[in-house]
Parts: C-alpha cells; structure tokens; sequence
C-alpha cells in the first residue's frame, strides 16, 4: 500500500497547526513564525489537500482594509498555484483579550455584539474561498465561577447567535454548514458545550439545527475522559459528523495536540477503521501542535508523520477486516447480530409477552454463563495494530 499521501486523502492542516510559534503559558515561542503563502507551498509539496484557518491567522487582528485585501490575494494566488483547498474556516474569538469572558456568550452585550460581526464579516471570506464548513470552537465560552455565568442565560445567548449566523448563510445561498467542536475545558476553566453528547443536545434546540453538526476533536473527548470512537460512532448515527479534527492525547490532563496516533494509538485504530467504514466523507483534518521542542524541520516532519500515520492506520484496519480469523472472532462475538431488531417486524408487545421462550422458558443462567468473546477480538485488534499478522 502506497504510504505516500495524495489529494484523494484528503488531509488537510490548520494554519495555526504548523504555525505555532511554541508560545506556552510557562515560556517564549521556540519557533519563528510561519508565512502562510509558505505553509500552503510546503504543505501541497507533502501531499496535502487542503488548508483550513481563523481570520487571525490569515489578516491579524485589527489589519487595515487594504492590508487585508493584499494578504488574501497573495494567500488565493498560493492556493491556485499549489491546487490547495480551503474546505473549512472558523473565526478567532479566544485571543483578544475583549474576548477574555468569551465571544456569543459574554456577559457584555457589546462584545457578543462585535463577536458576530468579526463572525459575519469572515464568513463572506470563507464563502470567497469555497470553503463549505465553518467550525465554531468555543474555548473561551464558559467560566471558572458558578456565581459569574448563567449558563442558562449563556446558552440562550449561544443558540442566538448560531440561529442568527445559520438563518443569514441560508439568505446568502453560502453553501456553508456549521461544525461546533466541543472541549471540555482549557482555557476556560469550564468550557460551554464539553463534549459531543453535550452539543448534540444542543444543535437538538436550534432553529437551523439542519444545518448545524459537529467537529469533534480526538484529544478533547479524551480529555474528558471518554472514547473518541464510541463518540464519533454516535455523532454519525446522528447524522452529525460534518467534519474532524484528529490528533493525539494521552489521557486526562491538559489539551496536548498530539500528532495523530502519538496518544492513545488503539483507540485511533478503531477511529480510523470507523471513518474508513463508517460513511465519513469529510476531510480528515489535523489540529495538532508540533511540539515544542521541535525546530523547523520537526514542524514538516510531525506534519507528514500525520498523515503517514492515518495511512498506516488505514492498511491496518483493511487488514483486520480482511482477515479471516477476524471474521471467525466477530461472528462468534454476535457483533453483526445486533443489527436485527429485536422485535419481528409487526410484532406487538402482546406477541412479545405470549412468546414463552423470551422468558418463561428462556434460561437466563445459562445464558449468563456463556463468553462473549470480546478479549479474543481485542487481542486480534492488537495484533493488527503492531503488525503481528
Ligand atoms: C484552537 C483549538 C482547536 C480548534 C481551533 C478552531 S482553535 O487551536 O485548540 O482545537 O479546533 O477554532
Ligand atoms: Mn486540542
Ligand atoms: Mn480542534
């Protein structure tokens, strides 16, 4: 199998990705800043098929107009040179320090007000670009005090603001559907919308809800402590997997940014053989940090080690499905047999409770004392993973 990615991949990176100058709470960047123009070149060279970006990273904070219009024609000439995409875009309204109590939901009705203009304003940008998923991160909406937010209120405020961007995109003819990428905290103390369970329930109660879904992140599911792919599973079940940001976390602790594969490598298998199988046809889109002790050159190697991970990964899970003890493991497990319904198409409660053999004469200890299997399927997976068979 070709390890070597190619715009059928479609991998795609953030800006901020490999542009992290390594800036940390405890110390200095330990990296220079990246031009953009560069990362779409060298990103295009290792087989990349797309960029994604905040307004920020592409025109600073507060750029003049005209400044701006020059550093987005110099950015779309990179892009028809190299033939990279800009599938998805996102607003930053965490750096600021006039988003220090966050941007839909603070407590000041004026910063809400200036955080959905910056919102407007660069969603006529995403829609130039063709991006087609706006992903909306919330990181500093939410609180470190209970007394200090109405998180009622604050959700209220949230769905208004979604409501009133969704309501406008549509009037716009944009083609563009909402992603919103849940975390369970960092930088806030507690973070609005923690997980995917959490905004599901949420796009649950929009207006738009239609065309809102999820941009679930590998390492902030797992930050809080949950399976990314039982998630993941859940969000397409839903109908709501509109895009991914991948990258790895070893437990619960702070937000690593991992390279993908670099936490918890099982459960990026099973995520991997999922998305493979599962009907995902998004972007498969990197949100790491290289790390800090990285130079340069670690930068693009971490990026391309990415990618030759998923790959990897990809070949594996193929390998697993493919193997014919596996299938053996599977259908001894009964996995395929949970898709049957478990009542007979028709079948009444009256027919199920006249049915003696699912409970007067079903033997429940006997059925109590029969191995499931699973850790033969496990040990399998393993195997897969490491290369074994
Ligand atoms: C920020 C965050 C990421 C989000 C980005 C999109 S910004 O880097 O850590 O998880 O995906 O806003
Ligand atoms: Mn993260
Ligand atoms: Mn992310």
């Amino acid at each position: 199998m070709a390890l070597q990615p190619t715009r059928d991949d479609r991998f795609t990176f953030g800006l901020w990705t490999v542009g992290w100058p390594a800036r940390d709470p405890f110390g200095d960047a330990t990296r220079p800043a990246l031009d953009p123009v560069e990362t779409v070149h060298r990103l295009a060279e290792l087989g990349a098929y797309g960029v994604t970006c905040h307004d920020d990273d592409l025109i600073p904070f507060g750029t003049a107009a005209g400044e701006r219009d020059r550093l987005i024609t110099r950015f779309r000439a990179a892009l028809a040179e190299t033939g990279l995409v800009v599938p998805m875009m996102t607003t930053n309204l965490f750096t600021h320090p006039v988003f220090k109590d966050g941007g839909f939901t603070s407590n000041d009705r004026a910063v809400r007000r200036f955080a959905l203009r910056k919102i407007l304003r660069n969603l006529d940008l995403a829609a130039e670009l063709g991006a087609t998923t706006y992903v909306f991160w919330g990181g500093r909406e939410g609180a470190e005090v209970d007394q200090a937010k109405d998180i009622r209120a604050a959700l209220d405020r949230y769905r208004e603001g979604i409501d009133l961007l969704a309501g406008h995109v549509k009037e716009q003819g944009y083609g563009i559907r909402f992603a919103i990428e849940p975390k369970p905290n960092e930088p806030r103390g507690d973070i609005l919308l923690p997980t995917v369970g959490h905004a599901l329930a949420f796009i649950a109660e929009l207006e738009h809800g239609d065309m809102v879904g999820l941009n679930p992140e590998v390492g902030h599911e797992q930050m809080a402590g949950l399976n990314v792919t039982a998630g993941i599973a859940q969000a397409l079940w839903a109908g709501k997997l509109f895009h991914i940001d991948l990258n790895g976390q070893r437990g619960v602790k702070y937000d690593q940014d991992l390279v993908f594969g670099h936490g918890d490598l099982l459960n990026a298998f099973s995520l991997v053989d999922l998305l493979e199988t599962g009907g995902y046809r998004g972007p498969r889109h990197f949100d790491y940090k290289p790390l800090r002790t990285e130079d340069i050159d670690g930068v693009w190697a971490s990026a391309a080690a990415n990618m030759r991970t998923y790959l990897l990964l990809k070949e594996r899970a193929a390998a697993f499905r493919a193997d014919p003890a596996v299938a053996e493991a599977l259908h001894a497990a009964g996995v395929a047999d949970l898709a049957t319904p478990t009542l007979t198409p028709g079948e009444t409660v009256a027919e199920l409770l006249a049915d003696r053999s699912a409970f007067e004469d079903f033997d429940a200890d006997r059925t109590g004392e029969r191995g499931c299997g699973f850790v033969r399927l496990a040990q399998l997976a393993l195997e897969h993973v490491l290369g074994a068979r």
